[in-house]
């Protein structure tokens, strides 16, 4: 049987306005999927959408439409998106599915009845034009950071759960598992920042909008955010249905793959609800750094926001996965800029890659017609090739195990810079004018076929349209990761993989 292997992205708010920043939670989980496929796990990719909350309810009210029927479009949206983008999802769920609200209720209810959310009074800032909450950190010079307008205390009864009551255990917990929240400096950042300073119950409920999950014995209030959002990560698997096979058989996640900012919530609150519900908690929760553009956010309101299919139609999707999974080291943030992009699409796409495939297929071409095997007429240069190009899986994998996705697709590069080199090295023009080292010269290209092949077979993961197409070229289906002495490589000319953009 398959090893299993359950990843997540955090669900979404449905925003009409998806930025590229918000492509990069689901592009670098796409690539660890197809990573986790390529080498045989039973995986269960999940992403979302997390569709309640006074926002939504507000946003829709402008529109003149339901919440329902707000969020439906925004939903189809970013489908539309992740198709775009090749995000290779095997569910895909919404906070407003009917399973989904159903066992959310079954949780609030057991956990009320178990006495781990309890009936208090929540006390906060409030913008009566805006309808909203806000803490005080959230505040712009005292005032609501939404329409600049006096806010003021009041208090309302509400749900909580008891963080309070699991601390110990937490903190027990994290400590003897390192690896559950990664990189090791967020897991300082949440035990001495978050969690020893002591935990505050966590309001889980509101009756101050209707757009949420009621509560089922209380219908004045409706499931406030994270009890709603984490659940989906059990729900989705069957978790308090009546068929649980999948829950049975993918939890507890393997990776919970979330943006730095929500890594609080991944490993305080969410952890507690598996504990009060007595079940395992996720092996990992990953939380990466953000893309940013000239040092700050992403934004409409700043200018510097496009919408991402503007840059798959002007570059292409692999263009833009490459650039997000090469780009950043995974997770520090990184800056996202245009130039830097078109940058990366030259150098590292045009000119190794593109460049690379080009040369091999069309000497190919023109000095055998295409039809190239393997003649074993090695020379000393080779061994060492040869040895790059057969440690190539072993070094990719040990990146990936680290989730050093940045540094896998680099160390792929580093052969394909290799591989240039030994064409510079071995001088195949200079073997095609002596008849006597034919041989010779059909080693080298099949050398350099098979270091394309292996390389392209490893870049699936990360620009599967790109792996394909060159796999086609090679007219090879064979992806094992290594050096194999016994194709037939029967080639035609070859096609350009990426242009040149040419900047001012
Ligand atoms: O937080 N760079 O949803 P969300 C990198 N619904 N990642 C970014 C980013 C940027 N500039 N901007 C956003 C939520 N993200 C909750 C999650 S999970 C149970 C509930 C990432 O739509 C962000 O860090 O605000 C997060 O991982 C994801 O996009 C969704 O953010």
């Amino acid at each position: 049987m398959k090893p299993k292997y359950y990843i997540t992205t955090p669900i979404y708010y449905p925003s009409a306005n998806f930025h590229i920043g918000h492509c990069y939670t689901t592009i670098i989980a796409d690539s660890i999927a197809r990573y986790k496929r390529m080498k045989g796990y039973d995986v269960c990719f999940q992403t979302g959408t997390d569709e309640h909350g006074q926002k939504i309810e507000m946003k829709a009210k402008e529109a003149g439409v339901s919440p329902k029927e707000y969020v439906d479009e925004i939903v189809l949206n970013a489908k539309n998106l992740w198709d775009a983008l090749q995000i290779s999802y095997d569910k895909f769920i919404r906070t407003t599915d009917e399973f989904h609200v159903k066992a959310v209720q079954k949780i609030f209810t057991k956990l009320y009845e178990q006495g781990d959310i309890y009936k208090g009074e929540y006390k906060g800032l409030y913008c009566t034009p805006c309808e909203s909450f806000w803490t005080k950190t959230q505040l712009i010079d005292g005032k609501c950071p939404d329409c600049g307008r006096e806010v003021h205390e009041v208090s309302e009864e509400a749900y909580f759960l008891r963080l309070s009551k699991y601390q110990d255990r937490l903190v027990e917990y994290i400590e003897s598992h390192p690896e559950f929240i990664q990189p090791e400096s967020r897991k300082n950042e949440m035990i001495y920042n978050f969690i020893r300073p002591g935990l505050e119950d966590l309001c889980v409920s509101r009756t101050s909008f209707t757009w949420g999950i009621p509560v089922p014995f209380d219908e004045k209030h409706v499931v406030y955010v994270w009890l709603d959002a984490l659940t989906n990560y059990i729900t989705s698997l069957g978790y308090m249905t009546d068929n649980d096979i999948e829950f049975q058989k993918y939890w507890p996640a393997d990776l919970h793959l979330v943006g730095k900012e929500i890594v609080r919530f991944h490993t305080i609150v969410w952890p507690v609800i598996l504990m009060a519900l007595n079940l395992p908690l996720p092996k990992q929760v990953f939380g990466h750094g953000w893309l940013i553009v000239n040092g700050g956010k992403i934004s409409k309101s700043l200018g510097n926001y496009k919408d991402p299919r503007e840059y798959i139609d002007a570059y292409g999707v692999d263009a833009v996965r490459y650039f997000v999974l090469r780009e950043v080291p995974f997770g520090n943030d990184g800056n996202f800029l245009e130039e830097s992009l078109i940058n990366r699409i030259n150098t590292d796409l045009a000119n190794t890659l593109g460049n690379l495939v080009n040369r091999t297929i069309t000497m190919a071409c023109k000095y055998f017609d295409g039809t190239v095997k393997y003649k074993n007429q090695n020379e000393e240069l080779d061994s060492e090739f040869l040895e790059k190009i057969n440690s190539l899986d072993k070094i990719v994998d040990e990146k990936m195990e680290q989730l050093h996705v940045s540094e896998a697709l680099e160390s792929i590069f580093e052969v394909l810079r290799r591989s240039n080199k030994y064409i510079d090295e071995t001088m195949p023009w200079i073997l095609a004018k002596e008849e006597e080292k034919k041989d010779r010269l059909e080693t080298v290209l099949y050398l350099l076929l098979e270091s394309i092949r292996v390389c392209a077979s490893l870049l699936e993961p990360y620009i599967p349209t790109t792996s394909s197409e060159i796999l086609k070229q090679l007219n090879q289906t064979d992806k094992t990761p290594q050096f194999i002495d016994k194709h037939e490589y029967h080639l035609s000319p070859a096609k350009i993989l990426f242009a040149r953009i040419e900047t001012k």
